[in-house]
């Protein structure tokens, strides 16, 4: 345990700071073992008070106000930051202070990855760097000289347009000026001996761009695609959210050692390379796909997050929930709008749904934090786009386009709050949003509970709208929830909607009705219907609740079939298939509708051409995930569920044996590999086969030969890693077999770290992995407990994918977790802390694993000098 217990920051404690610092000069004299960092700052007086500086594991080495060098009584100095006595109303500041990038684990403020400097400061790791108002609501100019070995660190790069360069003894030294005014999290500084590739855009204003990507040089070759993506996001965010960008020059650099996906510093993102390289031979389907994503969501934070920034951290989500919304958008435009739908769901309600009914629980809009690394969370991120996603719904396109272009041009060069966001919402539309605020402040997933009835020719739906407590947070208002409705008849085909009757406001979009939920309970009802219609509900996944339903498997398979709304046709499925499990799990045995309804799948997908189509199917015919069953049935006995998970998996392979090989057989091509919908779709048909294929396996040496083959033929990483995943993964295959194999799959790709990763991740998540062969593995050569990529493949793919041997009986996969998590306490508290959320679930498993996860998150919190990463996350989830 700690001595003193970590302080916690309240939203309702925020005071605007008593000075801000209007514009800063940065000079950086990177030497090896040591920078030396001066800072100019001008600060003007706004209210009364002290002026605050954060600072934390600095060496101060002086400070000077207007000129003058300040003695040790003119300032305070704590752990934590710098406060100056008597600033006046405005003053020159100069503060020179040593920091030591080479020996920075944690990743935050200005470190080294391998041969290259680079920083990361959102959060608060500006602070790390020099003393500061490290807060996003101060907004200054900044101009950055960075001065380096000419030699080592050819490349030095910072925020804005390079406005000088030169070099003199050796030392290079390059200018930045940053236009825009920016909190500190914002700013980013590169130095290294980095190659790059360039393109350019032109702005639908005119305005020409310079675009970079650098990255080391071995790298390079990779990173065509994230710069055609990069082109494609700046032309949609013009054309979808009338946004430009703003400088000369837009640049991104690919750093192996980094905490998350990217970051998007103004005019400079920096990016983990897995977020960024992608070749054929490197890269899956879902790679490229998340290489896409992330470069747009990182581009389109140059308007929501860094034009238009957050008052406080609290606010996070204005920008994240926004900006993930914003790229949710885009990945829809550029693939299957519906599969994309669908893959957010099942990430949400597997991931997001745990955290907001566990210990963790937050609302979108926190009102404390410990330590805000640990709120980077799928509630700020996921749950909060869904948030943006209803007002979208509520409002229309066309009106919610409004709302956001008033929201750009009114808070432009400003730091805003989520209060500010609904108030430009509101400003666009008749509807009363007043109640929509309590979706930022209320934790917890709403529940809805929909009955139906149907007498003479009208059918009454009656909604009850509910939410659990959560921590802190007992009692819950209604919300106003935008739900969508269809209905069909028992033709397959969807009934109109103009005989809607009801009192409750709402509003028809084709063959949907949006029925706006205010109240505890609504009813709506709707007549002139010639038979009883089956309701088709929460189309889209209109809000992100839980819907109780009472359903036939013979209506949730007739839905399957005929819902006009993809979404929902992939409900209905999910909740049959759950359900499935959950009665295979009492013992009964597989029913035959479900069989039918996967037979009609398979054959439809055995023909589908176009892309769309196939991609929906690809995704329908995937069983529920482990941890998304999980999420769906409580308790969870985890052995229970895996096997009656594997009965239904290997009942649907034998049943259709025949469908699986023609499906595998058709979708096979000869065609070259591109990354586009078509073929991602094809291979991922193609996969799902080839996963029943395996199930249904039962002779070793036939399987090592349909694995075998498929490997070998493979001209792309996306089918190379399916089949070494399922090689690892399979208990029927000898070992022999399953060790040449990965011992083959290594050495092809052990150049590429990205590769190893998943080569990692495989043996990781497989069952046949014991955690004795985990410890195995980070012993490898390959293996480096300091890179954030490879201890997220190795413990973070064991704990969250590794089911059985995760959760054994025994502990050993629990205590194993927890003397990670203690080992990097120190190191890299962030990644720590990461580690530890499969552990906080331990409200949701058997009594047995209850104890046994407890004991391990108890042995954390006995450790003495725990992170504040850490302690909060296990203090909250054990209280
Ligand atoms: N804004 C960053 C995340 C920073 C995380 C700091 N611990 C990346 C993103 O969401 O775009
Ligand atoms: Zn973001």
């Amino acid at each position: 345990m700690r001595d003193a217990e970590p302080r916690t920051i309240h939203l309702a404690d925020y005071q605007p700071p008593a000075y801000r610092t209007r514009s800063v000069q940065l000079h950086f004299d990177i030497r090896d073992g040591e920078t030396r960092v001066v800072s100019t700052l001008e600060v003007v007086r706004e209210r009364p008070g002290a002026l605050e500086l954060d600072g934390q594991d600095l060496e101060l080495v002086s400070l000077k106000v207007d000129g003058e060098l300040l003695s040790s009584n003119a300032y305070e100095r704590t752990d934590t930051g710098l406060t100056v006595l008597d600033v006046g109303d405005a003053a020159t500041i100069e503060i020179v202070t040593r920091i030591r990038p080479e020996q920075n684990t944690a990743l935050e403020g200005l470190y080294k990855s391998s041969h290259m400097y680079c920083t990361q400061c959102e959060a608060e790791g500006f602070r790390n760097i020099t003393y500061y108002q490290d807060r996003p609501d101060v907004l200054a100019r900044f101009t950055t000289t960075v001065e380096a070995d000419a030699k080592s660190y050819p490349v030095l790069l910072s925020n804005g347009n390079c406005v000088a360069e030169s070099v003199r003894d050796g030392r290079k030294s390059v200018t930045w000026e940053d236009p825009f005014p920016k909190p500190a999290y914002l700013f980013a500084l590169v130095a290294g001996d980095l190659a790059h590739i360039e393109d350019r855009f032109t702005t639908r204003s005119g305005r020409e761009v310079t675009l970079r990507i650098y990255s080391e040089p071995h790298n390079i070759g990779q990173c065509d695609y994230a710069m055609d993506a990069l082109k494609r996001s700046m032309r949609w965010d013009e054309e979808v959210f009338g946004r430009e960008y703003d400088l000369d020059i837009f640049m991104i650099v690919a750093v192996e050692d980094f905490n998350m996906g990217a970051m998007e510093n103004k005019g400079l993102n920096i990016f983990n390379t897995s977020c960024v390289l992608a070749s054929p031979d490197t890269a899956t389907d879902l790679a490229y796909q998340r290489v896409e994503a992330v470069v747009a969501h990182e581009y389109f934070h140059n308007w929501s997050g860094n034009r238009v920034t957050c008052r406080d951290w609290f606010q996070l989500s204005l920008k994240e929930g926004f900006t993930v919304f914003r790229d949710a958008e885009f990945s829809s435009d550029m693939h299957s709008r519906t599969v994309k739908r669908i893959d957010d769901v099942k990430f949400l309600r597997a991931v997001q749904f745990a955290e907001d009914g566990g210990p963790l629980a937050h609302p979108v809009r926190p009102d404390s934090y410990i330590e805000i690394s640990n709120f980077y969370t799928v509630t700020i991120y996921e749950k909060g786009a869904e948030v943006v996603r209803m007002y979208h719904t509520l409002l229309g396109a066309e009106a919610f386009r409004r709302g956001s272009d008033l929201y750009f041009e009114r808070h432009d060069g400003e730091a805003a709050t989520t209060d500010d966001f609904l108030a430009c919402m509101q400003a666009v539309t008749d509807l009363d949003l007043s109640q929509f605020q309590r979706w930022y402040e209320q934790a917890g997933t709403p529940v809805v509970a929909l009955e139906q009835s149907f007498s003479g020719d009208t059918l009454t739906l009656t909604f009850r709208q509910s939410c659990p407590p959560t921590p802190g947070q007992a009692n819950k208002a209604p919300l106003l929830i935008p739900f969508a409705i269809g209905l069909i008849g028992s033709d397959g085909a969807p009934l109109p909607l103009d005989g809607v009757h009801s009192d409750v406001s709402g509003e028809v979009r084709g063959d949907t009705l949006v029925v706006h939920l205010r109240d505890e309970e609504t009813s709506v009802r709707i007549s002139g219907l010639a038979e009883q219609p089956v309701v088709s509900a929460l189309r889209g996944f209109s809000a992100p609740v839980r819907l109780q339903m009472a359903r036939s498997a013979e209506e949730q398979a007739f839905l399957a079939r005929h819902d006009t709304d993809g979404f929902a046709r992939w409900d209905a499925l999910q909740a049959l298939l759950v359900a499935e499990i959950e009665q295979l799990m009492s013992g009964g045995t597989v029913r035959p509708l479900v069989l039918d309804v996967f037979r009609a799948l398979a054959k439809q997908a055995q023909a589908a051409d176009d892309a769309e189509q196939a991609a929906l199917l690809a995704t329908m015919l995937v069983l529920p995930d482990e941890a998304y069953l999980f999420e769906q049935i409580a308790p969870v006995d985890v052995d229970a569920i895996c096997d009656a998970r594997d009965t239904l998996e290997r009942h649907l392979a034998d049943a259709l044996a025949e469908d699986w090989r023609t499906l595998y057989d058709v979708k096979g091509s000869e065609q070259a590999f591109e990354p586009a919908p078509t073929q991602m779709a094809r291979r991922a048909l193609r996969h799902t086969a080839l996963r029943f294929l395996v199930a249904g396996a039962t002779v070793a040496g036939d399987l090592e030969r349909l694995l075998g083959a498929h490997l070998d033929r493979a001209d792309n990483l996306t089918e190379r890693r399916t089949a070494f995943e399922l090689i690892a993964a399979s208990p029927l295959v000898s070992q022999d077999f399953r060790r040449t194999r990965a011992q083959q799959f290594y050495e092809r790709y052990a150049d590429e770290a990205l590769v190893v990763d998943a080569w990692f991740s495989a043996q990781a998540m497989s069952p046949v992995t014991s955690v004795t062969n985990i410890q195995e593995l980070a012993r490898h050569s390959a293996f480096d407990a300091r890179n954030p990529n490879k201890l997220r493949a190795l413990y973070g793919v064991f704990a969250a994918r590794n089911f059985r041997r995760f959760h054994a009986l025994d502990g050993s996969g629990y205590d194993f977790l927890a003397d990670r998590v203690i080992e990097l306490n120190a190191q890299n508290p962030q990644i720590a802390s990461r580690l530890t959320t499969e552990l906080t679930r331990f409200r949701r498993y058997d009594a047995a694993r209850q104890v046994l996860m407890r004991k391990a998150l108890e042995r954390i919190a006995a450790e003495e000098d725990l992170s504040k990463d850490v302690f909060e996350v296990v203090t909250k989830s054990l209280a």
